[in-house]
């Protein structure tokens, strides 16, 4: 059923490509409800995606990463959480970007999520969308199409830490050392939705967001990024835990809440769960 989004996250998709093309990355005065400071297109691209979204009769509420509170209303099945831009910090260097949505039946909880998607803006336009299925599809040449997806290898050779190195722990630094040691090649950019592409496509690694001293809770938000990407590295045959639990059995007590988050292979998400016992 979440398949019914897809329609909207393709006309999504190609009107955002425009927004980023069209509109320049100067700051607003204003902040989002998790204090960061607002791109003119973050607030566009948040707009558009509302309007969208509420166009849909089997949508009963919506969520943005951008907004303090959820929209809900009478009619409908389906609730929307949503990172309408992902990565504001890196447009102004030109890099790639993203909007992530997660799909829930009945309530913003992870165990309710039946569907998760993410748009991404770089040289090809993208969009990957898991439900029972996994699907990636490519604009090209004026028409989408779905493109090859493989799952996730046992184990890879990417390695994207996330965070402030100076304000890891020693054993995080120890765990991301061991990966370096190993071979793993760095790739990180700064926005979630590349660097956890790039681990997709390429077959597998790690991507993590450790809690540190200046982020106790860690940064990524749970709602509409970790959740959303949980669900799909799991049907991509990888996994992704807080450390020591499954980020998709974690509760929510505050829709903006964050939490440390790994994604990976199933070979790196045991390596940190080791280093986390
Ligand atoms: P911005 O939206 O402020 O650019 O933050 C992007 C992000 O939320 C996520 O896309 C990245 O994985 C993460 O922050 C990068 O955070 P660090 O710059 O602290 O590594």
């Amino acid at each position: 059923m979440s398949e019914s989004f897809i329609p909207t996250l393709q006309k999504c998709a190609l009107q955002i490509q425009e927004l980023l093309k069209a509109t320049p990355t100067h700051y607003l005065d204003s902040t989002n409800a998790s204090g960061d400071q607002q791109l003119g297109v973050d607030v566009k691209a948040d707009c558009l995606i509302e309007k969208e979204l509420l166009d849909l009769e089997f949508v009963c509420g919506i969520c943005s990463e951008e907004k303090s509170e959820a929209i809900l209303r009478d009619q409908g099945t389906f609730l929307v959480a949503y990172d309408p831009l992902d990565g504001s910090s890196i447009i102004d260097a030109n890099l790639s970007v993203g909007s992530i949505f997660g799909f829930y039946a009945g309530a913003f909880a992870a165990d309710k999520l039946i569907g998760a998607a993410y748009i991404i803006y770089g040289p090809r336009l993208e969009i990957v969308f898991a439900s029972t299925t996994l699907i990636r599809y490519t604009y090209h040449r004026g028409k989408w199409e779905q493109a090859p997806l493989s799952m996730l290898q046992k184990k890879g050779k990417i390695n994207a830490p996330g965070g402030t190195q100076k304000h890891w722990s020693p054993s995080h630094k120890k765990l991301i050392d061991s990966l370096f040691d190993e071979g793993y090649r760095l790739r990180y950019s700064g926005g979630m939705v590349p660097d956890l592409h790039h681990i997709l496509i390429k077959g597998g690694g790690l991507f993590s967001y450790p809690q540190t001293s200046d982020s106790p809770k860690g940064k990524l938000r749970k709602l509409f990024e970790v959740f959303p990407f949980a669900f799909i590295y799991e049907k991509a045959g990888g996994a992704a835990i807080d450390g020591k639990r499954r980020l998709l059995e974690l509760e929510i007590q505050s829709l903006h809440e964050s939490t440390p988050c790994f994604f990976g292979s199933v070979s790196e998400i045991q390596k940190v769960k080791e280093s986390y016992e």
